[in-house]
């Protein structure tokens, strides 16, 4: 293109040009917008070859070992959950729930553990990978996590990948296990509520691309915010559950605010208000051992719907935890694959099997199975070592600092990026005064966010709360912060503290509704003429909800898949570190379709930096520009 560029161009046309004709002439450089694959494949390796992953810069790329792919039989994949729904709906469902002896195992691997402990970072090459043999080593799982949550956004943002893409290629793969997401209520995939057409939008889209099971929360335990996606996901023939979102310490006699009553009383709400399961969602991995055997116990006592508990096992204790809620008659737990388990993750489903031998409720599964998945996601974590933050020792100070296991990798990223890595400390504890400020709250996605803006605001500028107080009404608070105290998450248990959010806002008067109730529905059909003016494709539902929920997040994307294309399709280490001179992959673009691409030389740089990257796709030599932006 750049030649294409060159002759076409008047001023060479006309022969006026000097040395400095491509140095003054930056148009040459902008390409027509028809590209092969191939060429914007090898636009983005040699991009991230010389300008490394998200311009950080160029790095060696390590030897990786190759990850051990489990071979188990082939044939029928067995049948399971998504067949018992499919045939018998939610209530057969529920009937066959409560009907198990066992304990029902969620593996969180494709979500919840990754987000957790890798910053949502899992691209969806490397699960697409292991979806057949998860899927027939495990048909007796009750669900896989894989889906929602932060995995949305981040897959536009960071991995550059469409997740509908990944929700419907897994799905062609797992036909047997009920796949399930996390949906934040009216709040959807986002960080703020969103009008109710949206919410009932995408739970319609989700459905239909392949979810079977929601868990549905909302940031506040507000139960107003919660029943426009029950009702929609109960509309769409699906599965609702709903959380009750655990926080504070029900056996801590200190702790009032948040005790056992309340959990029962908001259990029985969402079981009325058409719940088809209720989990307990423990966020944090706050609930201790004890703890679970009474709250399991009541919630038994006081609901008929079955109960599905998930934790982090940040303090270590999450398989007790387990345990003891197994004791009390806990229909479903979550757990992850061992070696993407414990920490800020979810306790290990391998463990938990073995914990639980001789055991009348050990759960049904292909162990061996389990640790052939487990020894894959050992060897493809190492792709990740750039944003593993894992606590290496479980770390009880979760009690102190409350921060749900989502949280703890992209909080410390954020804090990175504003130059307070030497500060961790003081940004988890002040994370924990930040919640007393607020009244104590839940503190889950978005409200875990509001209070993580507002932990680093105060720990950048040095402020206490007395401060805070004081010098209030002259502080640029983060958006975050102004948004909650207006209500734009929705109420708080126990209302807001009032002097406080009188000074945040500034006089301005707060929301008492419901928030997706007073937003006017949004127009998908103006969204839709938008898009076909600027995409040259034809537009999807799935294209036109993602704008809905992130305009920016995903006008950015498709600009840089108009500039590189689909780079889902390459293997993970050369997605972050590019290729080493002299070396060869094989992309599978589409099945049947491989390139073979190597890299032979990146020349050197010409006065503005530009370099020649030298590749071979498919036996053919092909030259590519890449500015050096080092
Ligand atoms: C999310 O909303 O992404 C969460 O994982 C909350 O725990
Ligand atoms: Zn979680």
């Amino acid at each position: 293109p750049f030649l294409e560029n060159v002759v076409k161009h008047e001023q060479f046309l006309s022969g006026t040009y000097d040395t400095c004709f491509v140095d003054t002439s930056p148009e040459l450089f902008v390409f027509p917008e028809r590209q092969d694959r191939g060429t914007k494949l090898l636009t983005y390796l040699g991009d991230v070859t010389i300008n490394g992953y998200e311009n950080a810069g160029s790095r060696v790329k390590p030897e990786f070992k190759k990850p051990l792919l489990p071979q188990p039989a082939g044939g029928k994949i067995p049948d399971g959950t998504k067949q018992i729904l499919d045939a018998a709906g939610p209530e057969g469902l529920v009937h066959w729930i409560k009907e198990q002896p066992q304990v029902l195992i969620t593996d969180t691997t494709w979500r919840d553990a990754h987000q957790s402990l890798l910053a949502t970072r899992v691209r969806s090459h490397d699960m697409l990978q292991i979806a057949d043999a998860s899927t027939r080593l495990l048909p007796n799982l009750f669900s896989l996590e894989m889906w929602g949550g932060a995995t949305y956004d981040v897959a536009y943002r960071f991995l550059k990948e469409d997740p509908w893409e990944r929700l419907t290629a897994l799905r062609e793969k797992c036909p047997n296990v009920l796949f399930q997401m996390l949906l934040r209520a009216s709040n959807a995939v986002g960080y703020t509520n969103y009008p109710d057409n949206v919410v009932k939008e995408f739970v319609s889209l989700s459905a239909k691309a392949g979810i079977d099971v929601f868990r549905i929360f909302d940031s506040l335990n507000w139960l107003d915010n919660m029943t426009v996606a029950i009702d929609a996901v109960r509309e769409a023939g699906k599965v609702a559950e709903a959380a009750i979102c655990y926080t504070g310490d029900i056996l801590n006699p200190a702790k009032t605010k948040y005790n056992l009553a309340y959990y029962v009383q908001l259990a029985k709400e969402l079981e009325q208000a058409g719940a088809h399961i209720l989990a307990i969602k423990d966020m944090a991995g706050l609930l201790k051992p004890e703890a679970a055997y009474r709250l399991v116990s009541a919630l038994k006592a006081s609901i008929s719907i079955p109960i599905h508990l998930h934790t982090h096992d940040t303090s270590g204790n999450g398989i007790y935890t387990y345990a003891r809620a197994i004791d009390a008659g806990v229909d479903i737990v979550d757990t992850a694959v061992a070696s993407l388990s414990g920490a800020t993750s979810q306790p290990s489903g391998n463990s938990l099997y073995y914990a639980l031998g001789g055991h009348s409720r050990q759960p049904d599964l292909n162990i061996q199975g389990m640790n052939q998945l487990s020894g894959y996601w050992e060897d493809v974590r190492s792709y990740y070592q750039d944003v593993d933050s894992a606590n290496w020792f479980p770390n009880p100070e979760i009690y102190l600092h409350e921060m749900p296991g989502g949280q703890y990798s992209n909080l410390l990223q954020q804090a990175k990026a504003l130059g307070l890595e030497h500060r961790w400390e003081e940004v988890k504890s002040m994370y924990s005064r930040v919640n007393e400020l607020f009244g104590d709250i839940v503190k889950v996605t978005p409200s875990s966010k509001v209070v993580g803006d507002m932990a680093l605001f105060m720990v950048d500028n040095q402020l206490t709360e007395d401060e805070v107080y004081e010098r209030g009404e002259s502080l640029a608070f983060p958006n975050s912060v102004i948004e909650f105290f207006q209500g734009q998450l929705g109420q708080p248990y126990q209302g807001f503290p009032k002097e406080l959010q009188r000074i945040i806002l500034r006089g301005k008067k707060p929301l008492r509704d419901r928030p997706g109730k007073l937003m006017a529905p949004v127009k998908f059909d103006e969204i839709r003429e938008t898009l076909n003016d600027s995409l040259s494709r034809p537009i999807t539902a799935h294209d036109v909800i993602s704008y809905a929920l992130y305009p920016k997040v995903f006008t950015d994307w498709t600009h840089f898949v108009r500039n590189y294309g689909d780079v889902s399709v390459l293997d993970t280490p050369s997605f972050f570190y590019g290729l080493k001179t002299g070396e060869e992959i094989k992309v599978e673009i589409e099945t049947g379709k491989t390139l073979v691409i190597r890299l032979l030389q990146i020349g050197d740089a010409g006065p503005d930096g530009t370099r020649v990257v030298s590749f071979e796709l498919n036996g053919l030599p092909r030259e590519i520009l890449i500015k050096d932006h080092s």
